[in-house]
């Protein structure tokens, strides 16, 4: 045991069984077909991704045991959770792509684009949601955070959610007045739809199973949710500059109006032309249109813009990680810092 490499086995095996599990699932009674869909829809939305989040509540649970060696048993408890937080990713990522009106994603179709799926994937999201507590209650009732384990999924639900919510309005709300696109604004989407599933998640699962109490976490959680934040300005910048094959997905945000940390920057140092361009052209669905807005964010060099704030967003992350008092801690959140800083996918 010990390297990345058997860790990402171990974890992709522990997948299999939760699988075989769920597809054998007692409180429904399965005839081949449905068992067939459900088999191919997990395998469809649920492993493909980076598993960066799924993996790192075992890195955490290790860092957190600080050399003290770790069981068998906590090893498939920790790779369970972080399988729970795939899930939850799966299941925002089906009904994300068919409102975000989105074509790939981890270098396939779209889950809703797939002939015979269709709004089908809007059912198959809440079976994805659904499996989280069943893989829960198979595996965490009894132990002494199970109530914990529940209320913490609940929660960081209900903020993703929401943060969907606040994404979609804004947008609606943008296609009248773009200057209502500004970085508080910004900052408010981006917590509650990314950084508490995606950052904070992953840690607090660590640390329950740790026997920790959350609530003396808190300054803990602001970090993540700072690197949370950095990770989804990342993610809106490779929307626009990635490279579609090497990140897997098309981006959409200019077609789609979105309130993205690129046009919040394009619009604080646009002049008046260059705001007059931004207005006949974002949010339409027609690739000159497109182009333009790409040119003026050239043209703006969002490209230094953004490498600017991802070494300062570093800095201050690496200088709010050393003030914590736990080394444990540190090098949990410089672990997770770690995974994403300078990410190009
Ligand atoms: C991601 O927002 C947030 C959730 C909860 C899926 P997004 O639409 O920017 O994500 P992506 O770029 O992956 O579609
Ligand atoms: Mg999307
Ligand atoms: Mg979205
Ligand atoms: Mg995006």
């Amino acid at each position: 045991m010990g390297s990345a490499i058997d860790v990402k086995a171990t974890f992709r095996d522990i997948y299999h069984r939760l699988k075989a599990e769920l597809l054998d699932d007692p409180a429904f009674d399965f005839t081949d077909e449905s068992r067939q869909w459900i088999d191919r829809m997990l395998d469809y939305n649920v492993p493909g991704g980076k598993l960066n989040r799924g993996l790192s509540v075992i890195d955490s649970y290790k860092l957190l045991k600080a050399g003290v060696e770790v069981t068998e048993d906590e090893i498939f408890l920790g790779c369970a959770l972080g399988w729970c937080i795939e899930w939850l990713q799966a299941y925002f990522l089906v009904l994300d792509d068919i409102m975000d009106n989105s074509h790939t994603r981890r270098g396939q179709l779209c889950w809703f684009r797939v002939p015979k799926v269709g709004l089908i994937a809007v059912n198959d999201g809440i079976i994805l949601r659904n499996h989280i507590p069943r893989i829960l209650k198979q595996h965490f009732k009894g132990k002494p955070y199970y109530v914990d384990l529940l209320d913490l999924f609940n929660e960081v639900e209900f903020q993703t959610a929401s943060g969907q919510m606040l994404d979609l309005i804004t947008t609606h709300e943008g296609e009248k007045d773009l200057s209502k696109y500004t970085l508080p604004v910004y900052r408010r989407i981006v917590q509650y739809k990314t950084a508490y599933y995606s950052f904070y998640l992953p840690v607090a699962c660590a640390l329950l199973m740790s026997g920790e109490n959350l609530d003396n976490f808190v300054d803990v959680k602001n970090i993540l949710v700072d690197m949370g934040t950095y990770f989804q300005v990342q993610d809106d910048f490779l929307d626009c500059f990635g490279d579609p094959e090497f990140i897997g997905k098309i981006g959409t945000d200019i077609e789609d109006y979105k309130c993205s940390w690129l046009v919040v920057q394009a619009l604080e140092r646009a002049d008046e032309s260059q705001k007059k361009l931004l207005s006949e052209n974002y949010g339409k669905a027609d690739s000159k249109c497109v182009a333009k807005v790409k040119a003026l964010y050239k043209d703006l060099n969002l490209e230094g813009v953004f490498a600017d704030y991802e070494s300062k967003s570093y800095e201050k992350l690496i200088s709010s990680i050393e003030a914590q008092p736990s080394k444990a801690v540190q090098d949990v959140l410089k672990s997770f810092l770690h995974k994403i800083y300078k990410r190009q996918k």
